[in-house]
């Protein structure tokens, strides 16, 4: 038995942790989350997270939630993650970064995927519609960023662009227009090509199976355009 199990979702956010332990080439086992089932909003799973969400970190039998937590108490350990500095303005830039991902971009994506669930379906085109225009603004700065480097921070992979990648991905999944963003397209391919982002798809696709076997998986209907 691991040390370290992942708590996920297929296609959550998840996934974000699963490529950073992936990257640090981590033993790790993935638990299941059947949010069909609503098991997060059980009281068993809110002993584990008591916010009911995914991903949840629990490494030799502490539990730690939310992706920049556990990102940053991962490079603590093992680095890798983020460039490595002592100095406090550069590591809370960092931060920053990480919190741009988790607070600005993450619900806006939510908003893309899945709008029918914070407006119901009357209101669900609308919601999407506003959330594209909002992203469009994020998605250039990015894009721009990565006009003329590789990664987030120039030739240094790190977690910042596991975060960013799901974020594309996920849009794209619900029908952004991401082609308008050449170089987080070209970005985009060259994290497809990393080994652990390969190996965290994987898993993430393995527990689609389980869930689909079950008649658990989640598939959000598109919105028509
Ligand atoms: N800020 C949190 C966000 C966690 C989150 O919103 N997870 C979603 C999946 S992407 C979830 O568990 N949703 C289930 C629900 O809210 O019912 C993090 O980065 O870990």
């Amino acid at each position: 038995m691991s040390n370290i199990t992942l708590y996920l979702s297929p296609g959550s956010c998840a996934r974000v942790s699963a490529i950073v332990l992936e990257e640090l080439e981590l033993e790790f086992e993935t638990q299941v989350v059947r949010f069909m089932q609503g098991e997060h909003k059980t009281p068993t799973y809110k002993m584990i997270n008591p916010k009911g969400k995914v991903p949840v970190l629990i490494y030799h039998g502490q539990a730690l939630t939310e992706n920049v937590a556990i990102i940053t108490f991962l490079n603590q350990l093992y680095g890798k993650l983020l460039p490595p500095t002592n100095n406090p303005l550069d590591f809370s830039k960092q931060l920053a970064d990480l919190c741009f991902c988790s607070s600005t971009l993450h619900p806006l994506v939510t908003r893309i995927r899945m709008p029918s669930f914070f407006a119901g379906e009357d209101n669900a085109k609308t919601v999407q519609d506003l959330a594209f225009k909002a992203m469009d603004e994020f998605f250039q700065l990015i894009d721009k960023t990565l006009s003329d480097q590789k990664w987030w921070y120039s030739d240094n992979w790190s977690a910042i662009d596991a975060y960013l990648h799901w974020c594309f991905w996920r849009v794209q999944d619900a029908g952004y227009p991401v082609e308008k963003y050449q170089h987080f397209c070209d970005h985009a391919e060259r994290m497809a090509q990393r080994p652990a982002v390969k190996r965290a798809i994987a898993r993430d696709n393995a527990a689609s199976l389980i869930l689909e076997s079950e008649g658990l998986l989640f598939k959000p209907q598109p919105i028509v355009r």
